[in-house]
């Protein structure tokens, strides 16, 4: 088969359902108003997975359908034949792409995303090269440690005018165990007024510059504005973070294409009006991760994320970090920036920033447990602690401390 493109592939949006919680399955048919009677026909099949699907012509549908139940699975489609929650045996989605290949160019390509999703789902992804440095997901979750070259950022983490502060702040991150530091210099918090370029420019120069130098640490730089990312790649920094996913400045994805850089897409809206916040996200991002693929920009080389906080509400927030394992049917690894977020001051009655520690926390770990691969965060020093934790439940504890002595009767 020829390869699928991103724009092929993304139009049926395929999403990893978490499967066990009925309730999950539930709501997801209810929604499509497909009623709830199929569900117990899957206790036949033993731990079940699902995939909720999109984009789907009516005789895509029906193929569907037909190949998925004849593999002993069950298909529950919208009213209108457009989208569909399928259920079925980990056997069934294994075969079902080659049965689709035999319905013609489109159910093959829907068989390629089917086949793609379930992949992500199933596996952590593969290593991100980021200029020297290697990315590894397979090991612990990473954590990108947030340095704001800014005087007003929501954080109140924001190192002013000051250079020296900012490599300060870098360093000591790096120090604490940051996988990569992230300079920005423009706040992104709502009704914070633009930074003009230059004032950008030189906020974040001298601290990429200075911490691409004296760190071993990947430097990434936190913009939506293609000529800040091209000075800051030429003075160090090796991935670009891109709040806007590629869509604010049409320059964006030529300027990391030429660098060879690696790019994270952030979802982003300016309402938060959605159908369903994490299949519109998903969707989002396969947009994003077309244009990258339109301006040559490896899809290896990409990491995405949902942007919590950005044109969401709390609800939407939350909604998305605890159903975060729908971003794996994307094949990238996925990097959550939970921190500080004034979601975490709702709940915790109206607590101000340097507050909330503990909710990041708490965040962090779940999104760990729901598949996150990165977090990204301010409190370097107490989320890696965090996540020595939770990783060793996660994913096993590392043999590294297994050798270590064993601990005394109050270890
Ligand atoms: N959040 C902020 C800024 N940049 N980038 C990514 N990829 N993800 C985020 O969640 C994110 C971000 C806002 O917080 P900050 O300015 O205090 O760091």
């Amino acid at each position: 088969m020829t390869p699928a493109s991103e724009a092929e592939l993304g139009r049926y949006n395929v999403r990893p359902l978490t499967p066990g919680p009925e309730s999950a399955l539930r709501d997801t048919a209810l929604a499509l108003g497909a009623g709830t009677a199929g569900l117990p026909a899957l206790a036949r099949h033993g731990r079940a997975e699902a995939f909720a699907v999109a984009g789907l012509a009516p005789d895509e549908c029906r193929v569907l359908s037909r190949e998925l139940r004849r593999l002993g699975g069950e298909v529950l489609s919208s009213v209108a034949g457009d989208r569909a929650l399928l259920l079925g045996p980990l056997s069934a989605f294994g075969e079902l792409p080659s049965r689709l290949t035999e319905w013609g160019r489109r159910t093959e390509v829907l068989g390629a995303a089917l086949g793609a999703a379930l992949a992500g789902r199933g596996s952590r992804p593969a290593p991100v090269v980021a200029g020297r440095h290697v990315l590894r997901f397979d090991r612990r979750t990473l954590v990108m440690g947030v340095v704001n070259a800014t005087p007003d950022s929501f954080s109140g983490d924001g190192t002013g005018d000051d250079p020296a502060t900012a490599v300060a702040l870098g360093v000591a991150l790096a120090a604490a165990g940051a996988d990569i530091v992230d300079v920005g210099g423009e706040s992104t918090r709502p009704n914070s007024s633009p930074v003009p370029e230059e004032v950008e420019l030189a906020r974040v120069l001298p601290v990429v510059r200075e911490l691409a130098e004296r760190l071993d640490t990947p430097v990434s730089i936190d913009t939506r504005k293609a000529a800040v990312a091209r000075a800051a790649l030429e003075a160090g920094a090796v991935i670009v973070n891109d709040v806007w996913g590629l869509r604010r400045d049409p320059a964006m994805a030529a300027t990391v294409a030429e660098a060879g850089a690696a790019l994270v897409v952030m979802h982003n809206a300016a309402e938060p009006e959605y159908g369903d916040v994490v299949e519109d996200v998903c969707a989002g991002l396969h947009a994003s991760l077309g244009l990258a693929e339109a301006a040559g920009i490896e899809r290896e080389r990409i990491i995405v994320d949902p942007g919590l906080g950005f044109g969401k509400t709390p609800a939407h927030n939350l909604e998305v970090v605890r159903r975060l394992g729908e971003l794996r049917g994307l094949a990238r690894p996925v990097l959550v920036g939970p921190s500080r977020k004034s979601t975490i001051g709702v709940l915790l009655g109206g607590a101000p920033p340097d507050r909330r520690l503990e909710g990041t926390l708490a965040l962090c770990v779940l999104a760990a447990a729901n598949g996150a691969d990165l977090v990204r965060v301010h409190d370097v020093a107490e989320v890696v602690r965090c996540l020595r934790v939770a990783d060793a439940v996660l994913r096993g504890t590392p043999e590294e401390i297994l050798a270590l002595p064993r601990p005394g009767p109050t270890g």
